[in-house]
């Protein structure tokens, strides 16, 4: 089982600014959790950031037939991004929204998802542990 992780603009900036926010580790720290958790679960795991959307994009596409499932933070992209949603309907593999934060407690732009519409769910609020339940939510779907 092999899986795509997908960090989209700014979150390489974590730990460095709003901590309130964001927790106080570094994109570093998120890389390696999500390397960890995918080691004990025995998945193949390939993890990106971008804060281009057509790179982001790319990476979705190259995915295909390549990865079995993606896990997405797309950051900003999530309120305004069309083609990461078409990206994501494109390549049609199973695929699990992030945030590290409630999005639903925030701003009301940030109420508003668009690739969600293309994910099995959306994880908010649960900082790097979301990213642990939504790996486990795949490997639970692509195990069935
Ligand atoms: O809560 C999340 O994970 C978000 O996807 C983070 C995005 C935000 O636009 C979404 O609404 C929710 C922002 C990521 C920016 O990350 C920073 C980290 C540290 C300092 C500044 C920005």
């Amino acid at each position: 089982m092999k899986l795509f992780v997908l960090n989209g603009p700014n979150l390489n900036m974590l730990g460095i600014r709003e901590p309130a926010i964001y927790g106080a580790q570094t994109y570093a720290d998120l890389e390696a959790y999500v390397r960890q958790v995918c080691q004990r679960e025995e998945i193949e795991v390939e993890v990106f950031q971008s804060n281009h959307e057509g790179v982001l994009v790319d990476i979705i596409q190259s995915a295909y037939g390549k990865a079995d499932g993606i896990v997405i933070n797309p950051a900003a992209y999530t309120h305004t991004s069309v083609a990461i949603l078409d990206a994501l309907k494109a390549v049609a593999l199973p695929a699990v929204e992030v945030h590290l934060s409630d999005v639903s407690q925030r701003e009301s732009f940030r109420h508003v998802s668009y690739p969600a519409m293309a994910c099995l769910e959306q994880i908010k609020g649960l900082g790097f542990q979301g990213y642990e339940k939504a790996i486990l939510l795949l490997k639970d779907h692509l195990s069935k």
